[in-house]
């Protein structure tokens, strides 16, 4: 995947969204021919986890999850959300190149990356926040998306409340497109909640990948 590499960090155009508490940087950096040949790659190297491993546990009553995911990491490393613990698998060469990608455009080096495959519009990802104990809260989590664009919806904790403490505040939509980073900032995952919402119409398959820096063990 040596493409990747020829990209200027210097020429990525950056749009900013700010708002209560959110803080996200998007960007279209990988070029389509690029993340065309990265998307077929990935599709012939992942292979998503089945089992008990495709499970998410939600007010304890276990379902399939909504969609194909799979997670690779640094050794050692193990991830925990919705009630179930995946292991990280050793990095592939695909992923493992877009992680240097990440070095290059932000001078992190995420250490676990989860990957989600949407196989049309009705797989999905229910609201959440990404704010597990085992991930660093001063650090970025990184989303790459490839394929079918979808759109991303962020929506403020106290939006989500039910009756008088409710606040009125808009969800902020992003449309991530193929080739598209979006860098979720401290404190964005502390405040405010994300989602893919079902897209009944569209046909298309999509990969995201959501690198992540787990708190170090030594602290
Ligand atoms: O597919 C996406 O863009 C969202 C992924 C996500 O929310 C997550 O990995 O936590």
């Amino acid at each position: 995947m040596d493409t990747l590499r020829a990209i200027d960090p210097n020429s990525v155009t950056w749009k900013c969204i700010k708002s209560e508490g959110l803080d996200v940087d998007y960007a279209v950096p990988i070029p389509r021919t690029v993340a065309n040949s990265l998307f077929q790659e990935l599709e012939d190297t992942l292979e998503y986890f089945t089992g008990d491993l495709s499970k998410i546990k939600v007010f304890g009553k276990v379902y399939p999850v909504p969609r194909q995911q799979v997670a690779y990491g640094d050794p050692g490393i193990t991830y925990t959300y919705s009630g179930v613990t995946v292991p990280a698998l050793p990095w592939p060469a695909p992923v493992r190149a877009l992680r240097d990608f990440l070095v290059i455009l932000k001078g992190i080096t995420y250490d676990f990356v989860l990957v989600n495959k949407y196989r049309n519009g009705n797989d999905h990802m229910g609201e959440h926040r990404d704010n597990e104990p085992e991930l660093d809260p001063s650090q970025p989590i990184a989303s790459v998306s490839l394929g079918q664009e979808r759109t991303f919806v962020l929506k403020h904790k106290d939006a989500r409340k039910p009756g008088k403490d409710k606040k009125l505040i808009p969800p902020v939509k992003i449309e991530l497109e193929h080739g598209s980073v979006l860098f979720m900032n401290p404190p964005t995952n502390e405040v405010w909640y994300h989602s893919l919402p079902v897209r009944k119409k569209l046909q298309g398959a999509r990969i995201n990948l959501t690198f992540r820096k787990m708190r170090s063990l030594l602290k």
